[in-house]
């Protein structure tokens, strides 16, 4: 059993695919184990996005990212982390697979409608960003 991160990102909130893209992660066998909508500040982005600080997609990002309402969730399964991903797609639509989120609700490289946590470590990190223990229910 592993829990990851995802955000819907705010792209796919203002186009009206928050319940497609929830539909995909239940039909993948994922459990929501938490979830609200919120909008991110600079702060909590600087944390999230960390390890992309000083990188030339940084500021567009958080710009994007901070200016309108997203959904944070903790998703649970076995290898959640890793086929979260898989379900996600590539982090560029147009390279993403068939049937993949991104590929059917991204925008952008940037506005790919959604994220999910890359490793133990980040998806730990991450989800104690967005939420508190208490939040989650397995
Ligand atoms: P990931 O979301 O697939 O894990 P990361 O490399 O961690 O991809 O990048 C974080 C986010 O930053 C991406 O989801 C995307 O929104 C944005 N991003 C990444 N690379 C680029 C780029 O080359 N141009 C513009 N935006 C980018
Ligand atoms: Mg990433």
């Amino acid at each position: 059993m592993e829990r990851t991160l995802v955000l819907i990102k705010p792209d796919a909130i203002a186009n009206k695919y928050i319940g497609d893209i929830i539909k995909h992660y239940e039909n993948e066998g994922f459990k929501i184990s938490a979830m609200k909508l919120m909008q991110m500040t600079e702060k909590i982005a600087a944390k999230h996005y960390a390890e992309h600080i000083g990188k030339p997609f940084y500021e567009n990002l958080v710009k994007f990212m901070t200016a309108e309402p997203l959904i944070a969730m903790v998703l649970s399964g076995e290898n959640a982390i890793a086929r979260v991903r898989e379900v996600n797609g590539a982090t560029n639509p147009e390279k993403a697979a068939e049937g993949t989120i991104r590929k059917l609700f991204a925008e952008s490289v940037t506005k790919n409608a959604v994220h999910a946590s890359d490793s133990i470590e980040n998806a730990k990190r991450e989800i104690a960003i967005f939420f508190s223990e208490i939040e989650i229910f397995d």
